[in-house]
């Protein structure tokens, strides 16, 4: 007993000791000297509770080590630390969404509870998140938007925990949706060293064409001739159509289509037969639906993004808010596309969105933005070499970002590593899954966790579970599987518990 005393003892002392002797205090920050960076505050804050711009609300219940910086030219980032008793060792990058234009302190709030030190920017601008007018005369901070702003905001926050606890984080990781998602592929791609693993969901890793051929496209389709446009009204006439057409596609009626590739939905079978009703769709809406599962081709008939699927269309992250919008050119799809189309492509406040040609105008768009901004290169033999670890996921029901584009890129990166890249790198599709969170599937799962036993423990991660709340109330749990796997019910048990179900080939 007394040994174990003296034990603990030695063991406290060594803890105190060891690092203070080479720490710095969090006031202390102030005095690093980093590269074009200005650490304008450095103090203990929290608790707290406050809004993010993007993601709402959060809370901190404990006190923390709040650092703020800029790095030259407009980079704005925080890294939040917590005491050390409380450090988890690790670094935790969180990725933004939208046009960010603000640091994602509800990600680091989240990041904060579980231990981990944390780090996020404004990727370069302040703004809001569908506003891309700094790019105007700006390519530099274009750059810094694409792909430059998450890498020296981690450079930055290595360093800086590395002074306040004494020691370089043991792991980093990073984590983000959408606009993160992007983020989580740009660093794979381009700065394989700075994190040991990603998680990338519903990425919107092809900027230039998701933009111009997914979004922008899908609002052509439904604007530029009036009577095109599908009110919110009917999306759940298209829903309960896509539903009778292909749900049971996959073995199972529950309102969820597993793999819409697989479902051939003609969009004329609600065409109205007299007359227009909320249940049936005009000749014109028809053929603009009939767009949206087409996608964007050139004139040439050369396909430029692809189209958009049947499923999970119902609920206000649905189609309403996406294809529809409140009115003609509300809907979010049309006003993301069209300030980038406007602001970061043309340059011009005056663009009429709705003239984008596809032969004339892609091209230099790509030829303008790409480099700086898309995250497609599928060569991640780098970071793969590096030992780094990705996990990406996409919502088969994403409305805002086709999901057969994360297949797409994964097969690839399979083709461009010459084979099977599921030692490093696994994509697991989520069912009925809208855009990050949020549809008839099962939406709530923790990648970061899977992705830790991975990296930290060897064990690579052959399902995840997921749940479905509805009310705060899990209601449905399934494994998502690594692609091209998928979930097969074993034929026995409840189709909605997931331990009724197991991985396997297609
Ligand atoms: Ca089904």
């Amino acid at each position: 007993m007394r040994q174990i005393h003296v034990f603990i003892m030695s063991a406290f002392a060594i803890a105190l000791a060891e690092p203070s002797a080479r720490a710095t205090s969090c006031d202390g920050i102030k005095e690093l000297n980093l590269p074009d960076t200005v650490i304008t505050s450095a103090n203990i804050a929290g608790p707290l509770s406050s809004n993010d711009p993007m993601f709402g609300h959060f809370e901190v219940k404990t006190a923390f080590c709040r650092i703020s910086g800029t790095i030259a030219p407009a980079i704005k980032f925080q890294v939040w630390l917590p005491p050390k008793i409380d450090w988890n060792g690790k670094l935790q990058g969180v990725g933004n969404g939208g046009v960010a234009g603000s640091i994602a302190e509800a990600s680091l709030a989240a990041a904060l509870a579980h231990g981990y030190s944390a780090v996020s920017s404004n990727l370069g601008h302040d703004g809001n998140a569908i506003d891309f007018s700094f790019a105007i005369g700006h390519p530099e901070l274009v750059a810094d938007w694409g792909h430059r702003a998450t890498h020296v905001m981690t450079v930055a926050a290595k360093a800086i925990v590395s002074a306040y606890y004494g020691a370089p984080p043991v792991k980093s990781y990073f984590v983000g949706c959408s606009g993160g998602g992007r983020q989580g592929l740009m660093e794979a791609q381009r700065y394989p060293a700075d994190y040991d693993g990603i998680v990338a969901g519903d990425p919107t890793a092809d900027f230039t064409r998701l933009t111009l051929g997914g979004r922008l496209w899908e609002a052509i389709s439904t604007l530029k001739v009036p009577t095109a446009y599908i009110p919110a009204n009917k999306i759940p006439a298209i829903a309960a159509a896509t539903l009778a057409a292909c749900d049971a596609l996959d073995g199972i009626k529950d309102g969820i289509i597993d793999d819409p590739r697989r479902c051939r939905f003609n969009p004329e079978t609600i065409q109205c037969k007299a007359g227009d009703a909320d249940e049936c769709l005009t000749i014109p809406q028809v053929n603009a639906l009939r767009a949206i599962y087409a996608g964007a081709t050139n004139s040439k008939g050369e396909r430029i993004f692809p189209g958009y699927v049947a499923g999970g269309e119902l609920g206000p992250a649905g189609w309403a808010s996406y294809v529809s919008g409140s009115a003609p050119k509300k809907s979010s799809q049309f006003l993301y596309a069209d300030g980038f189309a406007r602001d970061m492509v043309m340059e011009n406040p005056a663009y009429d969105s709705l003239s984008f040609d596809y032969n004339r105008d892609l091209p230099v768009a790509i030829a303008k933005l790409s480099k700086s901004i898309d995250a497609t290169s599928p060569d991640l033999s780098d970071f793969r070499a590096q030992g780094g670890k990705m996990i990406q996921y996409h919502g088969w029901s994403d409305p805002g970002v086709s999901p057969r584009s994360s297949v797409e890129y994964y097969a690839r990166v399979t083709l461009q590593l010459g084979g099977d890249p599921s030692d490093f790198y696994r994509l697991f599709m989520v069912p009925g899954m809208q855009h990050c969170v949020g549809g008839p599937g099962p939406d709530h799962f923790d990648a970061l966790a899977a992705l830790e036993e991975w990296v930290e423990h060897g064990k690579a991660p052959d399902r995840i579970i997921a749940t479905h709340m509805t009310d705060g109330k899990v209601d449905r749990s399934r494994p998502l599987c690594p692609y091209p796997q998928v979930a097969h019910w074993t034929g026995s048990g409840s189709t909605d518990q997931a331990e009724n179900f197991i991985c396997g080939a297609p």
